[in-house]
């Protein structure tokens, strides 16, 4: 016999999408339970996200997890973006009024977790065999194993919050289902350092070579990414070809302030575009990388996943406060933010890397929208208010 359990919102998925949701549902008086493949020290040392926009932060603090980001973080008010060595610097602050935080998604993930520990949240960790099921009716269930037993979860929503690879997207019928996806012929190899960041400001670099991203987690540990083949193998790369791979791109001006040592966390992610629709079916609604992927480039993807919980946690509140109108227009003001932050993550994308189909026709073109892009205020200004973030709807 299955262990039989009740809540409001049962949430799959225990990355900062379903922690966040968690948090502000508790604070609102709404009973979550929350189920993760993993436990939390794995999903605590998943090295990913480095750049909060300030609706992110914001949102963290509404929350009451930002006392050790506002101790922390380090304030952005600008990035730079270079091109075979010519700098060009994006003053956020001058452009938008705005800036962003740097601040590790290991450290956001650490801050939901110890609050949702310290107010007693449920949790169920290291499950198998999840399965979203009578999505159309008005008590959906969520059959999972845990050690070898069997539950299930009676609630009145499904948040699926398991990202990329979980089982909430694939729970929504093929024939409801469309997806919009872009491969791109490379990834990123990250490395972290406990050395100072080359310069003080993220610096997103294109060279012939291929490009190059040098961002930071503290003033002594930086971390750096570069372009990689997108099959190419962890092994290929010793820490001194990063090194000189890393400072052939930065070009000469940048790498003479660059301090090398030995890396760790070494590791290689595809760059991938995807969007599904809808983001409800029945009874259960994604949000975040389990409905959307962008490429790194625009340090997008944390930022969009805690946007969507922003519209469903409000969503869900006004909902148990009698008002189904924000709980009816969730997929679609959730998605018109995501295409145009998708736009955004492929254009910067674009931009910023080599691609090996392009002619010399195309890369003259990109050459010739970085120069536009330096020398126009306006130009710059789009690229500014997009990395800032754009508002919630
Ligand atoms: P997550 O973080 O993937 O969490 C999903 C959770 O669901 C669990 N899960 C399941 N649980 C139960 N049953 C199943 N069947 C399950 N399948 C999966 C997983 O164990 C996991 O705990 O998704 P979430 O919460 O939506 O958060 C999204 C963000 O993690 C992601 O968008 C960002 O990390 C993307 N990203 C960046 N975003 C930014 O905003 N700024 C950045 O600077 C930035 N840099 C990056 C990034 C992602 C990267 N990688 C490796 C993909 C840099 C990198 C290198
Ligand atoms: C990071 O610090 O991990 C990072 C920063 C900016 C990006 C992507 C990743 O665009």
């Amino acid at each position: 016999m299955p262990q039989l359990h009740k809540t409001q919102i049962c949430i799959i998925g225990a990355g900062p999408s379903g922690l966040l949701l968690s948090q502000l549902l508790a604070q609102a008086g709404i009973d979550t339970i929350v189920l993760d493949r993993k436990d939390r020290t794995y999903i605590e040392g998943r090295i990913r996200a480095g750049v909060l926009e300030q609706g992110t932060v914001e949102a963290l603090k509404q929350a009451g997890v930002a006392d050790r980001l506002h101790a922390q973080g380090l304030p952005h008010d600008g990035f730079e973006l270079a091109f075979d060595g010519v700098r060009h610097r994006i003053d956020l602050k001058a452009l938008t009024g705005r800036s962003v935080m740097v601040y590790g998604q290991t450290e956001v993930t650490k801050d939901l977790f110890d609050a949702r520990f310290a107010d007693g949240q449920t949790f169920f960790f290291n499950v198998d065999h999840v399965t979203p099921n009578d999505l159309k009716s008005d008590r959906p269930k969520v059959h999972f194993t845990q050690g070898g037993e069997q539950h299930v979860i009676t609630c009145d929503y499904i948040a699926g919050c398991d990202g990329f690879h979980g089982v909430s997207r694939a729970a929504i019928p093929q024939n409801v289902l469309k997806t919009f996806e872009r491969v791109y012929p490379f990834g990123w190899l990250g490395i972290l350092v406990d050395k100072p960041p080359v310069s003080h400001e993220l610096l997103y670099a294109n060279h012939a070579e291929g490009f190059a991203l040098a961002s930071m987690r503290s003033e002594t540990r930086s971390r750096y990414y570069i372009q990689c083949d997108r099959g190419d193998d962890i092994a290929n790369w010793s820490d001194r070809r990063f090194w000189e791979t890393f400072a052939t791109r930065l070009g000469p001006d940048a790498a003479a302030n660059l301090q090398t040592g030995p890396s760790f966390e070494k590791s290689i992610a595809p760059l991938r575009s995807f969007v599904a629709e809808p983001m409800r079916y029945g009874n259960l609604f994604l949000a975040g990388d389990a409905a959307h992927i962008v490429p790194p480039t625009g340090a997008k993807g944390l930022n969009l996943a805690v946007a969507d919980i922003r519209l469903l946690s409000r969503a869900l509140i006004e909902h148990y406060a009698g008002n189904d109108h924000h709980i009816d227009s969730y997929s679609q003001t959730a998605l018109n933010r995501v295409w145009k932050v998708e736009r955004f993550s492929w254009q910067l994308s674009t931009l910023m890397h080599q691609f090996p189909e392009n002619s010399p026709f195309e890369k003259r073109i990109q050459r010739a929208e970085f120069d536009y892009i330096a020398g126009s205020e306006a130009a710059s200004k789009t690229i500014a208010e997009n990395y800032v973030g754009l508002p919630l709807e």
